[in-house]
C-alpha cells in the first residue's frame, strides 16, 4: 500500500515501515504545500501528518484511497474527524508517550513565567546586568501557591503530580475524577469561575474543541488574581489572545507562559513580541529525544495496524468504527 509522511521524523520506525509499504516522505523541514499534499493524498491509502497539516473535508473528500490518517502528537484539531469518520477513514493519534515531556515543558513555564527568566535571561545576554539588587527581577513564588488545572487529562495530572514536589495547593475543573483527588490530594472546582478566582498559577490541558475555544477571554482573565501567572501548552485557541495581550499589557495579570498561539508560528508583528511580561515558546512541548521516538513509534504503529488490518493502538474515532 501506499503511505505519505509529511515530515521527517526521527528513528528508525519509518525506516520500518518503508519494508512493508511504499512510503514516500516529504524531504523538506517546512510544511508540504496544501497543492502537493492534495496531489499526494489522490494515490494514497495512509498518511502520517503532523500539526502544522490541515486535513479539512474537502482534503479528505480528494483522497479517495485513504484509510488511515495517523496524527503526530496526541491533539487532532488539525484534522476534520467527522468527515474521516463519515469515510470510514481511522484518525490515530499518539497519547501518552509525550506527556512526561509536555508536563515538564509546563512546569518549566510556570516557574520561566512566575521568576521572569525571560527578562531576567535579556538582561545578562545584553550586557545590563550591573549589580545584585534586593529589588532586581523580583518575581511570584511558585511553592506552596495554588496551581489551577483545567483539563485533567493524562497531561494535567502529570503537571498536578510535579506540583506536589513544590509543596502546591492543586485545583482542578472539569469532570470529577474521585480516585485521582485522593491519589494526589487534589481539589475539585466545580466552576472555571471559582478555579480561576482562586488559582495564583492556572495552567491549560483541554483540548481544542469547538467548546474549549476561546475559554479563556476577557471575562475569565478578569476573575484571576492581579499576581496571578497563566500558562498554555495546549493549544493556543484555548485563550483569546487579543484579550490576553490586553490583561498582560494593563497588569491585571502579573504574566503568562506560552508554547502555543492562535496563529503559529507567532506572526512577526504579534503584539505578544513585544511585551516583558509573557514567556514566549515556539511549540515544544513534547520536544524531547524520548517523547519524539515514542511519538514517531506510536503514529508508525498506527498507521501499519490500520493499513495490516489490525486494531490501532490510539485510535480517535474507533468506536465509531467499531475498531
Ligand atoms: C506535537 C502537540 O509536537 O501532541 C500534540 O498535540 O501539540 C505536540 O506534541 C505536534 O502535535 C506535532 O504534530
Amino acid at each position: 500500500m501506499r503511505v505519505y509522511v509529511t515530515r521527517q521524523l526521527p528513528g528508525d520506525a519509518v525506516d520500518r515501515l518503508r519494508a512493508e509499504h511504499t512510503v514516500e516522505v516529504w524531504p523538506e523541514d517546512r510544511p508540504v504545500p496544501p497543492a502537493l499534499l492534495r496531489q499526494a493524498l489522490r494515490e494514497v491509502d495512509g498518511l502520517l501528518c503532523t500539526v502544522v497539516d490541515h486535513i479539512d473535508a474537502d482534503l479528505i473528500a480528494a483522497a479517495p484511497h485513504l484509510r488511515v490518517i495517523s496524527n503526530y502528537g496526541v491533539g487532532y484539531d488539525n484534522i476534520d474527524v467527522a468527515a474521516a469518520t463519515a469515510r470510514r477513514i481511522a484518525v490515530c493519534n499518539t497519547p501518552g508517550v509525550l506527556t512526561e515531556a509536555t508536563a515538564d515543558l509546563a512546569f518549566g513555564l510556570i516557574i520561566a513565567a512566575a521568576r521572569r527568566w525571560w527578562e531576567a535571561e535579556r538582561l545578562v545576554r545584553e550586557r545590563r546586568w550591573t549589580s545584585w539588587s534586593p529589588t532586581l527581577l523580583v518575581g511570584q513564588p511558585v511553592a506552596r501557591r495554588t496551581l489551577g488545572i483545567v483539563g485533567l487529562g493524562k497531561i494535567g495530572r502529570a503537571v498536578a503530580r510535579r506540583a506536589r514536589g513544590f509543596s502546591m495547593e492543586v485545583l482542578y475543573t472539569g469532570r470529577r475524577q474521585p480516585e485521582t483527588e485522593k491519589e494526589l490530594g487534589l481539589s475539585w472546582c466545580s466552576t472555571l469561575e471559582e478555579l480561576l478566582r482562586e488559582s495564583d498559577i492556572v495552567s491549560l490541558h483541554v483540548p481544542l474543541t469547538p467548546a474549549t475555544r476561546h475559554l479563556i477571554g476577557r471575562e475569565q482573565l478578569a476573575l484571576m488574581k492581579p499576581t496571578a501567572i497563566l500558562v498554555n501548552t495546549s493549544r493556543g485557541a484555548v485563550v483569546d489572545q487579543a484579550a490576553l495581550v490586553e490583561a498582560l499589557r494593563a497588569r491585571r495579570i502579573f504574566a503568562a507562559g506560552l508554547d502555543v498561539y492562535e496563529i503559529e508560528p507567532l506572526p512577526d508583528d504579534d503584539p505578544l513580541r513585544e511585551l516583558d511580561n509573557v514567556v514566549l515558546l515556539p511549540h515544544i512541548g513534547s520536544a524531547d529525544t524520548t517523547a519524539r521516538l515514542g511519538m514517531t513509534e506510536l503514529a508508525v504503529e498506527n498507521l501499519r495496524a490500520v493499513l495490516n488490518g489490525r486494531r490501532p493502538p490510539a485510535c480517535v474515532n474507533a468506536s465509531a468504527l467499531g475498531l
